[in-house]
């Protein structure tokens, strides 16, 4: 017998999103957000199923994406924000906070949190990654959250 497979598809429309995005290192989280847009607009979502929250840093991103995850709104949550390394620690704790934070929401809550987070040395590589010379992770990040929206609701169907 052939075996089943299941994955979701990249088609957006019908489903809602949340963007949770930082104002810290803006110049790149805009560009993050722009390509975030692009691919929920490219895969069908209509705009007024499209949600972006602002949030001061990668910091605060976990309570906040708990919230939208809580709120039995979205379908999934995308998260967008920079994390530079500096001359002090603070990179560590930040990044380390947010991906632990944001990690655990999906399993609590069962939608899908995104982790569009660029960890970076430098401006420069974080440009990189954000529509300038290696892609933009925000495109990839909502490319993902399209995937896993769909493949949720399969699952969920499975009778
Ligand atoms: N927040 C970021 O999103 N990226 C950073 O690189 C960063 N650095 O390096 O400090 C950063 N700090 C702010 C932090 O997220 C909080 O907003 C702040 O500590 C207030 O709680």
């Amino acid at each position: 017998m052939a075996y089943k497979t299941i994955e979701g598809n990249l088609e957006s429309k019908g489903l809602k999103f949340a963007i949770v995005v930082s104002r810290f290192n803006s110049l790149i989280t805009s560009r993050l957000l722009e390509g975030a847009l692009d691919a929920l607009r490219r895969t069908g979502c209509a705009e007024q199923d499209i949600t972006v929250v602002r949030v001061p840093g990668s910091w605060e991103m976990p309570v906040v994406a708990r919230e939208l995850a809580l709120a039995d709104q979205y379908d999934a949550v995308i998260c967008l924000s920079a994390v530079i390394r500096g001359e002090t620690p603070h990179f560590d704790y930040v990044a380390g906070e947010a991906a632990k934070g944001l990690g655990q929401i999906p399993l609590q809550t069962g939608i899908p949190v995104v982790f569009g987070v660029l960890t970076t040395n430098n401006v420069e590589q974080a440009l990189d990654r954000a529509g300038i010379k290696n892609g933009n992770k925000g495109f990839d990040a909502a490319m993902t959250a399209v995937e896993m929206a769909n493949l949720m609701r399969q699952l969920r169907s499975i009778k």
